[in-house]
């Protein structure tokens, strides 16, 4: 395996229509989840992936396996859970800069996740694992099937890929949130942070600290995202800025950031400097925001490359 994620992924419902919720009757049914997103998306990129999680044993559980392995992602991980259902999320699109999501995933399958789930032989193969903040939040049990990857992952050192995809709706609290981040990205190598989730961790800072912050937990790397305007990226002996791309129409930004953790992590596996990784994160952020969905838009290796060159004033005729 190249990379494996642990996590929830839901039946996510898309408004046909923009708007207030209350008057949108028609929706898209899809599947998403932070970290089958990267998991797709790094498939489409040529890398083989595993995800390891719980649905429901219902007709959505069963679509989202479906879905997921026809991307290609390893799925022998994922139990079906008769006990409880598989979560959902709602979109509302208000006009694409304004997004809400709405959860109804309190007691899903995926929130019965727990370190019994954890197979110690499937972490120990793998290059990468990735973690995201969003499934410590789902439950205690949740937040311990992370603590055993981590110690597994710590045990065969494989590196730690982490993105705190701080979801506030889903912890009990400001001070939890802080305390179980922290205690993960002490795990983690490559950490992935928005500049406002440095800000919600840590409070007011400049970009300099706040890398500092996470290095002193022990990460080699910190990339702080600034959404469309680029990503900042440190190491103990180099930093930088790489500006985004620019985008004409926004249609959904939800899952950027995913795509951004897929291209980063596509730049590690190939050996790329850490400033060309970066880059295709921020093409394949930029990308994502262009289609509605959350995976849908994430691009192959062909797609991406002509993004790049397109933008660069190239034109494939
Ligand atoms: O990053 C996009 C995700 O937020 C979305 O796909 C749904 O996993 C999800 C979540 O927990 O919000």
């Amino acid at each position: 395996m190249d990379v494996i994620t642990l996590g929830e992924t839901m039946a996510m419902f898309s408004p046909d229509t923009m708007g207030k919720m209350r008057y949108a009757s028609q929706y898209s049914r899809k599947f998403a989840g932070a970290e089958t997103n990267v998991a797709i998306g790094l498939q489409r990129l040529g890398f083989q992936t595993g995800w390891i999680s719980r649905v429901g044993d219902d007709e959505f559980g069963k679509g989202l396996i479906h879905f997921v392995r026809g991307e290609g992602v390893d799925v022998s991980q994922v139990q079906a859970d008769s006990r409880a259902p598989t979560g959902l999320y709602f979109k509302e699109i208000r006009h694409e800069q304004d997004v809400y999501v709405y959860y109804y995933r309190a007691g899903s399958a995926a929130s019965r996740m727990s370190a019994d789930d954890i197979q110690e032989t499937y972490i120990a193969q793998t290059k990468y694992l990735h973690i995201t903040g969003i499934t410590p939040a789902l439950s205690e049990s949740c937040f311990q099937a992370v603590m055993q990857a981590l110690r597994f992952a710590e045990k065969y050192r494989v590196p730690v890929v982490f993105d705190p995809n701080i979801r506030e709706k889903l912890w009990d609290s400001k001070q939890q949130a802080r305390e179980r981040l922290g205690q993960i990205a002490k795990q983690a190598d490559i950490i992935l942070p928005g500049v406002s989730e440095a800000r919600y961790l840590f409070g007011d800072a400049s970009l300099e600290q706040y890398a500092q912050r996470f290095m002193e937990k022990g990460a080699s790397t910190v990339i702080l995202k600034e959404g469309s305007k680029g990503a900042h990226f440190f190491t103990k002996d180099s930093h930088g800025f790489v500006p985004s791309y620019p985008v004409e129409r926004v249609v959904d930004p939800i899952g950027a950031g995913d795509g951004f953790a897929a291209g980063l992590i596509a730049g590690l596996l190939e050996g790329l400097p850490l400033e060309e990784g970066v880059a295709k994160g921020n093409a394949i952020g930029a990308i994502v925001t262009t289609v509605n969905g959350d995976v849908e838009g994430l691009p192959d290796a062909d797609e991406l490359a002509r993004f790049t060159q397109v933008k660069k004033g190239d034109v494939d005729r």
